[in-house]
């Protein structure tokens, strides 16, 4: 009870406990990481909305022309009238698009981040008055329920970005086959997979010259004060890209300019000079490489597109 001569407590700050547990659990391995999914809170799908904007950056301009150009085939061999489950759909700007080309019956997109979540799908639901705009907001890394709506119409899952990219294959595989338990034997993929090329294109595309991947990168830290009441000197840390050969990826890492301490929730950690903490993978394929992963998380490639350049990739596929 509230006595009316009492202030409120302030709210207490809300600790996510799933983030606390990665970060402790990953600050205390021999080899410090912390995983990706963890870039996006406000700042950080803002500071992402940036990089998809910057000259290095090819990823999304590249498969945003791909798709406009590959969206009457995409219809052709998808059919039209499907419902479109799109994974992980942060600002669905690529989305409009796919759903005129394949003429879309609904449209159901999946993000952990619902304030973004709920207001891109209010814009896209003002943009096709008369289409079913159903989100969910969840963790697409499991299998997700889908609204009773779109429970028989055919099925195509969007998964553009090469988002993909972040998981190690043998977690790209559980999540392939977690898709197939969410869409249902018979649906269709769309999916965006980054390609094998040249570090002087890969790396400048993770270390852009204005710093906003350095931001980006660097925001996770200031997440950690934010969020976990931290005290980790972020200015004691600065990005690192490299591309790591023998497993075709881009790799980011935050790495200690100078020994540091800090501490999180009251956990102390220590890091030497030179010591990273590994903040992101971003795998890339060629076209068999693409192919066989689909195929190991259940999917069957029938279609394959690519730009001018071999720069990235869409596949169609079906389960
Ligand atoms: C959203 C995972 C596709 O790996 O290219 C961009 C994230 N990180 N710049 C990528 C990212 C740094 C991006 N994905």
């Amino acid at each position: 009870m509230l006595r009316l001569d009492e202030t409120p407590a302030p709210a207490a700050a809300m600790v996510d406990p799933a983030f606390l547990a990665d970060v402790l659990a990953g600050l205390s391995a021999e080899r410090k990481a912390i995983p990706a999914r963890w870039f996006y809170d406000r700042r950080g799908s803002e500071l992402f909305e940036e990089i998809t904007k910057l000259p290095e950056y090819y990823p999304t301009r590249v498969e945003t022309t791909l798709l406009a150009e590959v969206g009457g085939e995409v219809a052709e061999a998808a059919g039209k009238g499907r419902a479109v489950i799109e994974f992980g759909s942060g600002s669905s700007a690529k989305t409009p698009t796919l759903l005129r080309s394949i003429d879309a019956a609904a449209y159901v997109p999946i993000d952990i981040s619902g304030d973004f979540l709920r207001e891109s799908a209010a814009g896209l639901a003002q943009a096709f008055p008369g289409l079913p705009v159903l989100p969910v907001e969840g963790n697409f890394m499991r299998p997700v329920a889908l609204p009773q709506i779109v429970a028989d119409l055919p099925k195509l899952g969007f998964f553009p970005g090469s988002t993909i990219g972040n998981l190690v294959p043998r977690s790209g595989v559980d999540l392939l086959r977690g898709m197939i338990e969410t869409l249902g034997l018979g649906a269709m993929l769309l999916i965006g997979m980054d390609r094998v090329k040249g570090e002087d294109v890969l790396v400048p595309a993770y270390d852009d010259r204005q710093g906003v991947t350095a931001a980006f990168n660097l925001n996770l830290l200031h997440r950690i004060n934010r969020e976990l009441h931290g005290d980790v000197p972020v200015e004691r840390f600065r990005h690192v890209a490299c591309w790591n050969d023998s497993w075709a990826r881009i790799e980011m890492h935050l790495e200690a300019t100078e020994d540091v301490a800090f501490a999180i929730a009251g956990h102390r950690f220590t890091m030497a000079k030179g010591e990273t903490i590994h903040s992101e993978n971003s795998h890339k394929y060629d076209a068999r490489s693409a192919r066989q992963l689909l195929a190991a998380g259940g999917w069957t490639p029938i279609r394959e597109w690519t730009d001018p350049e071999g720069l990235f990739s869409l596949v169609l596929a079906e389960a």
